[in-house]
C-alpha cells in the first residue's frame, strides 16, 4: 500500500514511498496469556483474532481469558505481592523498571512497527512519540522507586496489593506504560489487560518483562475482551482498579466497585476546546490545531476535537487550516510520510460516519480536502466542520476520529463559557500572545491539563487526568503515585 497526498493530483510535489520494514518483527501465529512469569495457553481453550486495520489482513489469534484465567492471574499476582515484588525495597524495584525502559529503547523500532501495524497509526506517531514515552514512564517512575519516603505520603507509604488495569486501544504499549510504571514503582503487582484490537505490544512488552527477570506474577497480562475487563475489575482479589477507556464502560465500572473497598482511578473520554484569539501567531496556531485533533486519526482522549476561534480571525484560521489539510499525507501507517493512518476498527469507522451523518443532518457545514481513501482496511478523511451551534451533537459527544468542530466567539468570557460548557473536562488549548490571558484563561477553564500555545504535549512529570465524565485520579507525577499508595 502506498500513501496518498491529499492534495489535488498535480498541483504539488509527490513523495516517494518510504516504508519502514516490517522484517524487524516476528508476529507469532498464536499468543497465550502471560500469568506468573510464563505464557500460558488460555483454560477457556478460546482464541480471537487481530487485525491490521489498514488492510484487514489477520495479523494473529489471541487467547481469550476466562473467568478461570483471570482468577489464576489475579492469584499469581497475590502471591507476587505477598512473596516477592510487594517485599522488595524500592532501590530493587528500580532497578528492574530501569531494565525494562532501557529493552524498550532497545527495541523501539519493533515496538513502533508492530504498534502501527496492530493499532494503525502512522509509524512517525509510533516511533517518535508512542515508543519514547513509554520509556521514559518506566525511567521517570524508576527514579522514584527508592525516593516514595520523602515524597510526601508519609515516611514509609505502602502499596496497595494487587492492582487490576484496564485499558484502551489508540495507545496501546503507552497506556500499558502508564499503568504498570507507576504501580510497580510503589511495590504493587498487576493484572493488566489490553484492549482486544491491540494487543500485541503489550504481549511483546509481557516478553521484556520476562527477559527483564521481575519475580513471576509481578506482572500478569491477560488478553480478551470486555467480559475479561469485566471479570477482572470485579475480582474480589483486586485491591486498586485503574481503567482508561470509555465514559459508558468507566460508570459501569464505578458502579461495580462501589461498596467494595476497592480503590479506582478513571481516565476517560473529552470534548476539548482548543481557544484560538485574534493576536494568536497563526501559522503555529494552526500547527497546534493539526496536532491537537489529526494526531492519531484523532483517537486521543485529550484531542482538540473542538475548535474555539475568535470571530474576527475565523475565516483566516479557517483558509490556513484548509490550506494546510490538503498537505497532509494519508495511507499506509508503515510509510515514513504518513500523517494519517487506518482507523483502528470498523466499530469505531461505523461510529465516527455515524456522528458525522448527524453533523451533516443538524446543519454544520462539512469540509474535507481531496482524499482518496485506499480501498481495504478502515479510512476516514481529516474532516472540518464549520457553522457548528454547542447544541450540535458533533459539538457535544466524543467522535474519536479525524472530525473537527469549529465553533466562534467574541469575547474571553464567551469563550469560557463555551469552553467549560460540556459534561468533560480532560485538556483545553488556549493560544494567544498575551501571558496574562493566558493565565486568565487557565484560572477558569474546568479541564484537568490546560496546554498554551501548544498541544498534545506529554511528561511522564506531570499530571494528566479529568473532572466530571473524563474521570478522576491522575497518571504521571507526584500525584499519580498518589493513586497507588496506602496510608
Ligand atoms: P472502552 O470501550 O471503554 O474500552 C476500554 C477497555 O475496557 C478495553 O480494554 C475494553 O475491552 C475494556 N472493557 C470494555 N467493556 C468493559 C467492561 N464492562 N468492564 C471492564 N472493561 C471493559 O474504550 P475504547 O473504545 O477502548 O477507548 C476509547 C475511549 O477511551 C475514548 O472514550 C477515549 O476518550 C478514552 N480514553 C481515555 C484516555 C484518558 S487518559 N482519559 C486515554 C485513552 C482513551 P475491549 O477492547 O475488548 O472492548
Amino acid at each position: 500500500m502506498t500513501s496518498v497526498s491529499t492534495t489535488t493530483p498535480g498541483t504539488d510535489w509527490e513523495y516517494a514511498p518510504s516504508p519502514e520494514s516490517r522484517e524487524i518483527v516476528t508476529i507469532q501465529r498464536e499468543y497465550n496469556l502471560f500469568i506468573g512469569g510464563e505464557f500460558v495457553p488460555p483454560a477457556s481453550g478460546e482464541h480471537f483474532t487481530t487485525l491490521n486495520p489498514a488492510t484487514e489482513e489477520p495479523l494473529a489469534s489471541v487467547a481469550q481469558a476466562g473467568p478461570a484465567d483471570v482468577d489464576r492471574a489475579v492469584a499469581s499476582a497475590r502471591k507476587a505481592s505477598e512473596a516477592s515484588w510487594g517485599r522488595l525495597p524500592g532501590r530493587e524495584r528500580a532497578k528492574y523498571l530501569y531494565r525494562i525502559a532501557r529493552a524498550i529503547q532497545e527495541r523501539a523500532r519493533e515496538f513502533a512497527v508492530l504498534e502501527s501495524l496492530d493499532n494503525g497509526k502512522p509509524i512517525k506517531e509510533s516511533r517518535d512519540v508512542d515508543v519514547p514515552l513509554a520509556a521514559a514512564h518506566f525511567f521517570y517512575h524508576a527514579g522514584w522507586a527508592d525516593k516514595l519516603g520523602y515524597a510526601g505520603f508519609g515516611p514509609d507509604p505502602r502499596p496497595l496489593g494487587v492492582a487490576g488495569q484496564v485499558i484502551p486501544w489508540n495507545f496501546p504499549l503507552l497506556m500499558a506504560a502508564w499503568k504498570l510504571a507507576p504501580a510497580l514503582a510503589t511495590g504493587n503487582t498487576c493484572v493488566l489487560k489490553p484492549a482486544e484490537t491491540t494487543p500485541l505490544t503489550a504481549l511483546l512488552l509481557a516478553r521484556v518483562i520476562a527477559e527483564a527477570g521481575l519475580p513471576p506474577g509481578a506482572v500478569n497480562i491477560i488478553t480478551g475482551d470486555g467480559s475479561t475487563g469485566a471479570g477482572l475489575v470485579g475480582h474480589p482479589g483486586v485491591d486498586k482498579v485503574a481503567f482508561t477507556g470509555s465514559t459508558e464502560v468507566g460508570k459501569e465500572i464505578q458502579a461495580a466497585v462501589a461498596g467494595t473497598g476497592k480503590r479506582l482511578t478513571l481516565e476517560l473520554g473529552g470534548k476539548a476546546a482548543n481557544v484560538v484569539f485574534d493576536d494568536a501567531p497563526i501559522d503555529q496556531a494552526v500547527e497546534g490545531i493539526v496536532n491537537g485533533i489529526f494526531f492519531n486519526q484523532g483517537h486521543v482522549c485529550c484531542a482538540g476535537s473542538r475548535l474555539l476561534l475568535q470571530e474576527s480571525v475565523a475565516d483566516a484560521v479557517l483558509d490556513r487550516l484548509k490550506r494546510r489539510l490538503a498537505t497532509l499525507r494519508l495511507g499506509d501507517p508503515l510509510d515514513k510520510n504518513t500523517d494519517i493512518g487506518a482507523i483502528n476498527s470498523r466499530p469505531q469507522l461505523d461510529k465516527i460516519e455515524g456522528l458525522v451523518a448527524a453533523g451533516e443532518a443538524e446543519g454544520a457545514q462539512r469540509w474535507s480536502p481531496p482524499c482518496q481513501l485506499p480501498a481495504r482496511g478502515y479510512w476516514f478523511p481529516p474532516t472540518v466542520f464549520s457553522g457548528v451551534s454547542q447544541s450540535h451533537k458533533i459539538a457535544r459527544e466524543e467522535i474519536f476520529g479525524p472530525v473537527l468542530s469549529v465553533l466562534t466567539f467574541r469575547t474571553p468570557e464567551e469563550a469560557v463559557a463555551k469552553a467549560n460548557n460540556t459534561p468533560y473536562g480532560l485538556s483545553a488549548g488556549i493560544w494567544t500572545e498575551k501571558g496574562s490571558r493566558i493565565l486568565w484563561m487557565a484560572g477558569r477553564l474546568r479541564a484537568g491539563v490546560v496546554w498554551a500555545n501548544t498541544y498534545n504535549r506529554f511528561d511522564p512529570a506531570s499530571p494528566f487526568g479529568g473532572y466530571q465524565e473524563s474521570g478522576f485520579g491522575r497518571e504521571g507525577g507526584r500525584a499519580g503515585l498518589a493513586g497507588y499508595l496506602g496510608a
